[in-house]
């Protein structure tokens, strides 16, 4: 399995776990961390489509990620804080891009960059002791890791402004309600709840669950016309997989699907 100083890798069933090993800052996402992180989906961008989905979560009991290294952005100057920004954008985008899905498995502190974090992933399982919260404006600051783009997109505009006006910090049950995370879990089942989603996914055709999400990733750009457009492209582009032939095929003969992955 390829190593990283700040993060781990390991492997259950078709779910490759991701986990960001910083506890003593309660996994912050220090600059070392983002470099992992970039280095991370270039590696799984080009050798880990083996694993059929990918789970991150953070290390320790007590937290996620609680947000950018503010020790280190303290020392940085304006410049410096916007190309830290900058790559985690890029970091981001890549990561919702993956052609297998990513659960965040959010045990702990999920704020500021460590909420946007999650947000870049698929969906998000909370543990019961998970909160979150973009608590930016309490440092002066704005969202920095994509949460004005996407926390909007999931939870709602005026759910969102109010979260980032006030800063405030939500229980999981809270996060729940709002749509932000799609179920709360005992923190010792966390992992294997959402293992036991990708071993789900990991039954279905991979062409179709890639071609799912590089179209619904796509739509986040476009007006409903042209998002419209672009699900009749990917449509079209799944009618024609053999994996397509084989599930249809196989509901016609009344047997269960053996896909071939193409
Ligand atoms: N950065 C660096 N170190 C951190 C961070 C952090 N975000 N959070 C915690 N730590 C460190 C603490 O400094 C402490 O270190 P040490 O033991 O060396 O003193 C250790 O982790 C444990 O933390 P606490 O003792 O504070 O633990 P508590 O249980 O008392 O409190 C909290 C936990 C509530 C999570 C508290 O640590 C906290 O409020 N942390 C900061 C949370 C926060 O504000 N996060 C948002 C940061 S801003 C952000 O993410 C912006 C993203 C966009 C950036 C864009 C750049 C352009």
């Amino acid at each position: 399995m390829k190593q990283f100083d700040t993060l781990t890798l390991s492997a259950k069933g078709p779910a490759l776990i991701l986990t960001i090993d910083q506890p003593k800052s309660l996994n912050a996402l220090a600059q070392e961390v983002v470099n992992d992180l970039e280095a991370f989906v270039q590696w799984f961008e080009t050798t880990g489509y083996e694993y059929r989905g990918v789970i991150l979560t953070g290390a320790g009991e007590k937290s996620f990620v609680a947000g950018a290294n503010i020790v280190q952005m303290n020392a940085m100057d304006a410049q410096a804080a916007g190309v830290y920004g900058r790559q985690m954008h890029a970091v981001t985008e890549r990561l919702e891009s993956l052609q297998v899905p990513v659960i965040a498995a959010v045990n702990g502190f999920a704020l500021g960059g460590g909420c946007e974090l999650a947000l870049a992933c698929d969906f998000i399982y909370a543990s019961e002791k998970a909160s979150f919260g973009q608590p930016e404006v309490s440092l002066g600051l704005v969202p920095g890791f994509g949460g004005s783009v996407r926390l909007p997109r999931r939870v709602g505009n005026a759910v969102a402004r109010e979260l980032i006006f006030t800063g405030r910090r939500i229980k999981a049950e809270e996060a729940l309600r709002i749509g932000l995370v799609n179920r709360i879990v005992p923190a010792e089942e966390l992992i294997d709840q959402a293992v036991a989603t990708i071993e789900e996914i990991a039954a279905v055709a991979p062409t179709a669950v890639a071609n799912a999400k590089s179209a619904l990733v796509a739509m986040d750009a476009l007006n409903t016309h042209e998002a419209l457009a672009v699900e009749a492209d990917s449509f079209q582009r799944a009618f024609a997989t053999a994996d397509s032939v084989e599930g249809r095929g196989a509901f016609v003969q009344k047997r269960s699907p053996n896909f071939p992955g193409n």
